[in-house]
């Protein structure tokens, strides 16, 4: 780490002002060298001015968990990132774009953590463990970044798109099925967009969640009771406009819906 703390600083300060102006701005690696442990130092303190302004942690999310998901952003790593209270929105509801840049959506599979869960060597049985249930979801990325074009430092300083997610009403305990063969249909205004099943996570949901429980170790954090986490989209995502209607189908887990307004 050889960023000075006033750089960090200046750096979190223009990825806020984007999200908060909803204004896209350049990627911070377009005009500096920027290692993997810098960029997490730079979405922490992104984070940090989020609280500042009154907004609440509430969980943690991935992303780039699928083939799907890299080949579109041409990035080739999972990323973690932090969910705060103001991104969520109500299932069947709407979420407005005029505080978004260039928002696009994507299917998620999403854990609800029962007990307190963290360590280096959490695993994915482990994680199943922990969990109160599981649901499906979608969220609404949207990156600060010119084009929606970013490297893995500069995606990862960004809170990695965070911007709005939706968690289904039907919740499953999370050994009631196999989450690896669970199928999902991603609809935009009704027209298939996507198909996976849960093995498209890296193989298995709940490893990607054990890989960001081990994450967060490595910080001294770790995920408190109650905690919603997103394992990654299953599909590509898409771009969404004035009136759309995105819906996410999950083999017994119901559907989740959520439009443009
Ligand atoms: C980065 C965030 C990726 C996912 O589920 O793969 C992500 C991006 O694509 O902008 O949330
Ligand atoms: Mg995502």
């Amino acid at each position: 780490m050889t960023l000075p703390s006033t750089e960090v600083d200046r750096l979190a300060s223009i990825l806020t002002r984007a999200r908060v102006d909803g204004v896209e701005t350049e990627a911070i690696t377009a005009s500096g060298e920027l290692d993997v442990d810098e960029a997490y130092v730079i979405q922490r303190a992104v984070v940090e001015k989020q609280l500042a302004a009154g907004d609440r942690v509430i969980g943690a999310k991935l992303g780039l968990t699928s083939r799907a998901k890299q080949e579109q952003m041409g990035v080739e790593e999972p990323i973690f990132g932090v969910l705060t209270s103001s991104m969520r929105v109500d299932s069947g509801s709407a979420f407005e774009l005029d505080t978004l840049i260039h928002p696009r959506c994507e299917p998620e599979i999403v854990f609800v953590i029962g007990e307190d869960l963290g360590g280096s060597d959490v695993t994915g049985p482990d994680v199943l463990d922990a969990t109160k249930s599981v649901h499906g979801g979608i969220e609404v990325i949207d990156s600060r970044y010119r084009a929606f074009s970013f490297t893995l430092p500069d995606v990862i300083a960004d809170n990695t798109s965070a911007a709005r997610f939706v968690v289904g009403e039907e919740g499953s305990a999370p050994r009631d099925f196999d989450l690896t063969v669970m199928g999902c249909t991603f609809l935009h205004n009704l027209h298939v967009s996507g198909t996976a099943t849960g093995a498209a996570l890296l193989g298995d949901p709940a490893e990607c969640v054990a890989l960001l429980v081990r994450h967060l170790a490595a910080t001294d954090r770790s995920l408190p009771a109650g905690s919603v986490v997103l394992a990654g989209s299953l599909t590509s995502a898409v771009p969404a406009a004035r009136g759309d209607i995105f819906t996410a189908r999950y083999g017994g887990l119901g559907d989740v819906e959520v439009s443009a307004r």
